[in-house]
């Protein structure tokens, strides 16, 4: 029979495309539980509206990229007994992904609020596929360009296809969690 290859391996693929974006994934949750505070506008108005809003505040980033870049450091320090157990050969993060994937993800947290309150929507207004996907995208971004050839090793693209998909059923799945247990204002 013909060997699939290790890299196209269904398990390998979404055990790879998970691995690599806990660290992208829990910096927002990180924040919600974090938030308060300070906001990063300070209040700042641009055409009348807020420039990001009291949704976007120093305190919940910070402990959402501290919280991202622990996990990752974490995950590093797990691998090879979870590789073992998985029977896959998970990726390693370099120090750079370690701060560029948490870092990217709450950047791309705070563009989409920019970008929400720029068209009209008030803090906490769904912006159906701007927030499921915000986040992946600007970490993904920030860190092809932090570690380059780590990131094309690591992203082939059926990881890349598959962290497409399960981001957003994970990122509604994760919300309407937290806000049916009350940590969030809103089930998106
Ligand atoms: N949060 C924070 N700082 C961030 C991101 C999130 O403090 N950089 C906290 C805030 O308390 C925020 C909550 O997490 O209200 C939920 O995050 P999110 O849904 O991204 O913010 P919204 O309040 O919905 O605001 P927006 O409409 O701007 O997304
Ligand atoms: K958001
Ligand atoms: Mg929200």
């Amino acid at each position: 029979a013909r060997r699939v290859a290790p890299d196209m391996n269904p398990l390998a693929v979404v055990a790879t495309a998970l691995w690599v974006m806990l660290p992208a994934y829990v910096p927002n949750n990180a924040a919600v539980l974090a938030g308060g505070g300070r906001p990063i506008d300070a209040g700042r108005t641009l055409g009348g509206r807020r420039l990001l809003g009291d949704g976007k505040t120093w305190r919940g980033t910070a402990v959402g990229v501290a919280a991202g870049a622990l996990l990752a450091l974490a995950l590093d320090a797990v691998r090879p007994a979870a590789s073992a157990a998985l029977g896959v050969s998970l990726p390693w993060f370099p120090l750079a992904a370690v701060v560029a994937l948490p870092a990217g993800a709450m950047l791309g947290d705070i563009l989409a609020s920019f970008v929400k309150r720029r068209t009209g929507r008030e803090r906490g207004a769904s912006f159906p596929l701007l927030d499921q996907l915000d986040f992946v995208v600007v970490a993904l971004a920030l860190t092809a360009l932090s570690a380059p050839e780590w990131f094309a090793a690591t992203f082939t693209l059926p990881v890349l296809l598959a962290i497409l998909v399960l981001t957003p059923v994970l990122h509604v799945t994760t919300n309407v969690g937290a806000y049916y247990l009350g940590y969030k204002e809103e089930p998106w």
